[in-house]
């Protein structure tokens, strides 16, 4: 596990440049960690590998000039993360092993997504060294069109049950959801369309932050 902490995994912001609608996505990320997101989490799907490092080194000289810390995570591409000095790499079901980054990048963020308890069983990730399971998506989302079938609250109160990892709820959350997605069980909130989408990422970045500071934490069993 990382020397990162667990209050940094609180509100993690997804970029995806095609939804930033009203801001470029450099401005509604100065905007967000106005508004109090804890964490980015660069995820770009299409970008040519020579676009992603270079927005990846501005994200992290953007970040430098914070005074508090929050990490940059990058999405899938380990070699972008080794790139650009990032905190952190996200992985899914299909992605480079979480050993082989550990292995390159021993003090970094881990995170694996999981859509099912099954997912979690099939890669045995309560053995696997990891700062967080990425759970979802918790409701349907038009954000990622090739997601798994929700799992709804239901779903991510059974995950919670078989797991201590700190859970990252993602899909279709916002702050009219937020507060029952923390009582379901999660121990941070990642959002795409919320923040990226929204005229007014700082105010909508500040009512997620507020319910998530207001919420009794879940208490790991
Ligand atoms: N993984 C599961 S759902 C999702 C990802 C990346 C997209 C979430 O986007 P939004 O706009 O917050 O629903
Ligand atoms: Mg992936």
């Amino acid at each position: 596990v990382s020397d990162y902490n667990r209050e940094m995994l609180a509100l993690h912001l997804i970029t995806n440049t095609a939804l930033c609608l009203h801001h470029p996505l450099l401005d509604v990320v100065q905007a967000a960690v106005n508004g109090g997101i804890s964490c980015i989490q660069l995820r770009e799907k299409t970008l040519p590998t020579r676009e992603f490092v270079a927005l990846a080194r501005e994200l992290k000289k953007l970040l430098a000039t914070i005074p508090r810390q929050i990490p940059l995570i990058i999405n899938d591409r380990f070699d972008v993360a080794l790139a650009c000095g990032a905190d952190g790499v996200h992985v899914g079901q299909e992605d480079i092993p979480v050993e082989i980054i550990r292995r390159w990048l021993p003090g970094a963020i881990v995170g694996l997504s999981v859509s099912s308890v099954a997912d979690i069983k099939s890669v045995e990730a309560n053995q696997l060294d990891i700062d967080y399971l990425g759970v979802g998506p918790v409701f349907s989302t038009p954000t990622k069109l090739d997601a798994a079938h929700p799992i709804g609250l239901d779903g991510l109160a059974l995950i919670r049950s078989i797991t201590r990892l700190p859970l990252v709820a993602i899909g279709g959350i916002n702050s009219q959801n937020a507060a029952e997605v923390l009582a379901a069980g999660a121990n941070g909130l990642a959002v795409v369309s919320a923040i990226c989408a929204a005229r007014d990422p700082e105010e909508s970045a500040r009512r997620l932050s507020t319910v998530i500071q207001t919420t009794v934490p879940h208490k790991f069993r």
